[in-house]
C-alpha cells in the first residue's frame, strides 16, 4: 500500500484552537488545568468532545466504564477499527496538553481526513480513555485497564477517592455509564499520541518520539500504625512515631532508585498523615511509593529492596505496617510494525525523530496487551509535566499529529 504523500498534512491553528478551547474547562489556579476524573469539570469536557466529534460527523459508543469511542465509518465495514487517542482526564495540577493533545490530535486527524475527502479501508476510531491519571481513583489507566483485562469491573467501579467518593457511583452521577460491554471492542491498531512528560527530545533538538517501549512501574500503598501523641511532652525514648518511619523509607526510596540507575526511578507522592495535628506526634501515616524501570530485572530488585526496608524500618520503630500493591505494570515492547509505519511518517515528513522508551504510563500501554499498539510523542518544554506550567509549542503539536495522521492513514488503508 503507497504511504500517504508527504504533502498531507493536518490544520495546526485548528487543533491549537481546540486544545486551547478545553483547557477553559476544569482551569488550575496556575494556568494549567484541574479536570479530575469523573468530576464535574470532566463531564463538562466529555460533552465538548463529543459535540466536537458528531460535528465532524462521527457517531458515539460507550462502554460501561464511560470509555468513549466515536467512529469514521470506512468502505469495509468488516474490518476492524484503526483507533487512535489518549485521556481527557487530568492531574489536580496539570497541565492543558497531557493526555488532552492525544484526545484532540486524535479528533483533528479525522477532521483533516474529512477537509481532504480521504476515505479508508478500515473504520477510524477516536477515543477518550476514562481515568488514566489514577491521581483521584488508582490506580493510574484504570479503565483502559479493564477494557484490556487486567481489572474486574467490580474492582474498577469499588475504587473510592481521598473524600470516600466511589467510582462507580461517581461515573454513574456525571451520566457516563455506557451501554457497551468493556473489552468487547476488536482493534487492529491503536495508536496513541502524548507530550514526552521528560527533557529527552527537547534535549536532543527532535520533534517526534518513536516509542519503541513503556517503562515498568509499581505503586505500594504503605499503612504505618505508631501511637498519637503529645510533640512536647511525650519523651523522644516514648514516641512510636509513624511519620519518622515514612520519612526514613520515603529516603530510602530515592537511595534505591539511585542505586540503580540508569534506568530507574523511584518517589513518593502521595501522603496521608493522622492526625495531621501541629502538636500531635503522626499515630497513623498511608503513602504510596512510585518506582519505574524499562528493565523487569531492575523493577522486581526495587521492590524488593522497598518491601525489605519498609519492615526493618517499622520492625526498628516499633510500628504496625501494611503494605498493598495498588498500581502495577510490567514494562512495555510496542507492536515493532507499527513502530516502523511511525518511523517511516516522521521520516517522510521531514521530521526530527528518535527513538525513546516512555517515562510515564498510558493507556497504550495496556491496550498493548490486546491489540497491536504504538505511541508518537513530541516534546515538552524543559520536560515538565504534572505541573500547571505544562507547556508545548503550537508546531510540535502539529508534527506529532501529522505523524499520527500518516501512520493512522497507513494502517487504514487509504481508498481511491
Ligand atoms: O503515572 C503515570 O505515569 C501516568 O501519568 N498516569
Ligand atoms: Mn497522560
Ligand atoms: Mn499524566
Amino acid at each position: 500500500m503507497p504511504a500517504p504523500g508527504a504533502n498531507l498534512r493536518i490544520n495546526g491553528p485548528r487543533l491549537w484552537d481546540s486544545l486551547m478551547e478545553m483547557a477553559k474547562i476544569g482551569p488550575g489556579v496556575a494556568g494549567g488545568n484541574n479536570r479530575q476524573t469523573l468530576t464535574d469539570a470532566d463531564n463538562e469536557g466529555r460533552h465538548l468532545f463529543k459535540s466536537w466529534c458528531e460535528a465532524a460527523g462521527m457517531t458515539m459508543g460507550v462502554d460501561s466504564m464511560g470509555n468513549m469511542f466515536f467512529t469514521r465509518p470506512g468502505t469495509d465495514p468488516e474490518a476492524l477499527p484503526v483507533y487512535m487517542g489518549s485521556h481527557l482526564d487530568t492531574q489536580p495540577t496539570g497541565g492543558k496538553f497531557d493526555g488532552v493533545l492525544g484526545v484532540l490530535g486524535a479528533l483533528e486527524v479525522v477532521r483533516s481526513m474529512n477537509d481532504l475527502g480521504v476515505k479508508t479501508k478500515h473504520p477510524i476510531v477516536v477515543t477518550n480513555w476514562t481515568n488514566e491519571e489514577g491521581a483521584r481513583f488508582a490506580p493510574a489507566m484504570l479503565a483502559s485497564g479493564v477494557f484490556a483485562g487486567l481489572h474486574t469491573e467490580e474492582y474498577a467501579k469499588a475504587r473510592t477517592d481521598l473524600d470516600g467518593k466511589i467510582f462507580g457511583e461517581e461515573l454513574e452521577r456525571i451520566g457516563w455509564v455506557g451501554d457497551e460491554k468493556v473489552g468487547a471492542r476488536k482493534m487492529h491498531a491503536m495508536f496513541e499520541l502524548h507530550i514526552e512528560q521528560g527533557p529527552i527530545l527537547e534535549a536532543e533538538g527532535k520533534d517526534i518520539g518513536v516509542v519503541t517501549h513503556g517503562q515498568g512501574l509499581w505503586w505500594l500503598e504503605i499503612t504505618l500504625t505508631g501511637k498519637d501523641a503529645h510533640t512536647g511532652s511525650t519523651p523522644m525514648n516514648m514516641r512510636v512515631n509513624a511519620g519518622l518511619g515514612m520519612a526514613r523509607i520515603t529516603e530510602r526510596v530515592h537511595q534505591i532508585a539511585m542505586s540503580h540507575l540508569p534506568n530507574a526511578v523511584g518517589a513518593v507522592g502521595q501522603v496521608k498523615v493522622f492526625p495531621n495535628s501541629r502538636n500531635v506526634i503522626p499515630g497513623k501515616v498511608i503513602f504510596t511509593v512510585d518506582i519505574r524501570s524499562p528493565e523487569q530485572a531492575k523493577l522486581d530488585a526495587m521492590k524488593a529492596e522497598v518491601i525489605r526496608h519498609a519492615h526493618a524500618v517499622a520492625a526498628e520503630l516499633g510500628l504496625g505496617i501494611g503494605i498493598e500493591e495498588v498500581g502495577h505494570f510490567d514494562p512495555v515492547t510496542f507492536n515493532p510494525g507499527l513502530v516502523k509505519t511511525v518511523r517511516a511518517a516522521a521520516e517522510r515528513l521531514g521530521y526530527s525523530h528518535m527513538d525513546i522508551v516512555s517515562g510515564a504510563g498510558h493507556d497504550a500501554c495496556w491496550i498493548n496487551r490486546v491489540a497491536p499498539t504504538v505511541m508518537v510523542m513530541c516534546p515538552c518544554v524543559d520536560g515538565l509535566s504534572h505541573n500547571e506550567a505544562e507547556e508545548i509549542s503550537p508546531e510540535w503539536a502539529a508534527a506529532g499529529t501529522d505523524v499520527l495522521l500518516h501512520a493512522v492513514l497507513e494502517t487504514a488503508v487509504i481508498v481511491d
